[in-house]
């Protein structure tokens, strides 16, 4: 076992922030420490907030956060940024909004960052995910802006996203983007107490009829953070949605294809650090000028990085 890793056992709080940094820093012994982490993978929920900047996925957390703990279950929050590189920002405003938390032993809020990692932030996250789950919380919320490639590729390893609209922000246009029916399990009404709820719950209810099953429908909560509001049923609606997929074999299948595009998501990652480590120690790279060929020189390169049999290790 990793050093880190046996103190994660002892419920070290420390190990557990210095187990993410190893991993958002790319550290040489991330492998070796995710993979005693995945050995001791626990029960955990993994839960995904996604949607515009503004919606009130912090607010949404923070509520889900006090409802949570009052049934004694310990819950982690990854609040990922990618705007900001350091993540500063955000989380300053989320402290605020998840003050009363941050003394409480129950609960994790971590914002994600990536110091040049070569998998990016959404790899850094996925690994994290794992690492509080090892660590022994029950829940695992994930909070991320948007719903770029990256954010996408997140919600794709939790078992469930739900996405937060607002009514007549126009948001509502993020639906219709490639890949996110894909990953919707629950659509979040928030800011229920604003004008035009009833058009985007309308909206939503036909599209989710387009996929509906016989034995499910895409549910539809609506929610007010503000006066805590729908709070109950977001939460019984992301157990549901949980238990539906271990009840029907669904979330294995979703897992098993996930860890398979992982694998290839990790092994390339691993040659091209592999190929860098070349690069820099000398693959005597000619002087790019105007007219050189990019498609000679890469695959001269990457000849004669096979040729030479790997540098990093
Ligand atoms: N009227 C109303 N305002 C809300 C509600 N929920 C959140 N807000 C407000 O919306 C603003 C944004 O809330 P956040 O929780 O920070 O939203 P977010 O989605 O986390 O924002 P980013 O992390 O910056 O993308 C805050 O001013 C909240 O007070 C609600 O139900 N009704
Ligand atoms: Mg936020």
């Amino acid at each position: 076992m990793h050093e880190i890793v046996e103190r994660m056992k002892q419920t070290d709080v420390r190990a557990l922030a210095r187990a993410i940094t190893m991993v958002e820093n790319d550290h040489p012994e991330k492998l070796a420490l995710l993979s005693d982490v995945f050995s001791m993978k626990k029960q955990a929920i993994y839960v995904g907030l996604t949607g515009s900047p503004g919606a009130g996925k912090s607010s949404l957390v923070n509520r889900l956060l006090t409802h949570i703990r009052a049934e004694g279950k310990t819950v982690a929050v990854l609040a990922v940024d990618p705007t900001s590189p350091f993540s500063g920002g955000a989380l300053l405003g989320d402290r605020v909004r998840m003050n009363q938390h941050f003394t409480d032993d129950g609960v994790y809020i971590r914002s994600m960052a990536t110091r040049g990692s070569l998998g990016g932030l959404s790899r850094a996250t996925k690994d994290s995910i794992r690492i509080c789950d090892a660590y022994g919380f029950d829940v695992v919320i994930v909070e991320t802006v948007g719903v770029g490639q990256s954010e996408l590729d997140i919600m794709k390893v939790v078992d469930t996203t739900a996405v937060v609209l607002t009514p007549n922000s126009g948001d509502v246009l993020q639906i219709f983007k490639a890949g996110i029916m894909e990953i919707a399990d629950l659509f979040v009404i928030n800011k229920a107490d604003l004008h035009g709820v009833g058009k985007l719950r309308a909206l939503l209810r036909e599209l989710v009829m387009m996929s509906a099953t016989e034995e499910h429908i895409i549910p539809i909560v609506k929610t007010i953070t503000t006066e805590n509001k729908g709070i109950d049923e977001l939460w019984e609606k992301i157990n549901e949605h949980h238990d539906y997929l271990y009840s029907t074999n669904i979330g294995k299948k979703q897992r098993e294809q996930q860890l398979e595009l992982e694998v290839y998501e990790l092994i390339r990652e691993e040659i091209w650090r592999d190929i860098r480590v070349f690069m820099e120690k000398g693959a005597d790279l000619p002087a790019i000028e105007a007219d050189t060929d990019p498609y000679k020189l890469a695959s001269d390169l990457f000849a004669k990085w096979k040729k030479e049999g790997g540098m990093a290790t």
